[in-house]
């Protein structure tokens, strides 16, 4: 049984993941205006993933026979300032998200909640992946940002991306 607690904070963490999502989605059309489809391709991948982080949460809720309140997703706000700074939004970004996660567990653990306490290793388990996996391409961008030549290679492959 999810205590009421611990249902507020999970249907918040659905509004955080599809609220993820709008806001790499709108990364990705600015990407996409910008000429850098890899990029843009990459970014809309990471915005479905998001999503469907936000369902998987609605899916344990309702398994759970507990509620799902949906709430308003905020319009996405962040300043476009060149390809390092978008993606230097995505890793603090995530870092949040990564707190908020981490928030979960701990109410879990102090309400011996061991059922959400397994659910959100999951989520834990994929914010070291994804916070790698930014980290990586900003340490590129910085590395080789202002070469169009390289910044042509990455974006080709950052198109490889296929989910
Ligand atoms: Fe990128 O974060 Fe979901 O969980």
């Amino acid at each position: 049984m999810i205590s009421e607690q611990i249902n507020e904070i999970l249907n918040e963490q659905i509004n955080k993941e599809f609220y993820s999502g709008y806001l790499y989605l709108s990364m990705s059309a600015h990407l996409k205006e910008l000429g850098l489809n890899g990029f843009a391709s990459w970014m809309r991948h990471q915005a479905k993933e998001e999503v469907e982080h936000g369902l998987k949460i609605f899916d344990y809720l309702i398994n759970c026979d507990s509620f799902v309140t949906l709430k308003q997703i905020r319009m996405p706000e962040f300043e476009f300032n060149g390809i390092l700074s978008i993606f230097s939004v995505v890793y603090e970004h995530e870092k949040c998200i990564t707190n908020s996660v981490m928030t979960v567990a701990k109410r879990a653990e102090e309400e011996c909640d061991r059922t959400t306490l397994n659910f959100i290793d999951w989520f834990i388990e994929e914010q070291v992946e994804e916070e790698e996996a930014v980290k990586n391409i900003i340490k590129r961008l910085e590395m080789f940002g202002d070469d169009k030549a390289a910044l042509y290679l990455m974006d080709k492959e950052l198109s490889k991306r296929t989910k």
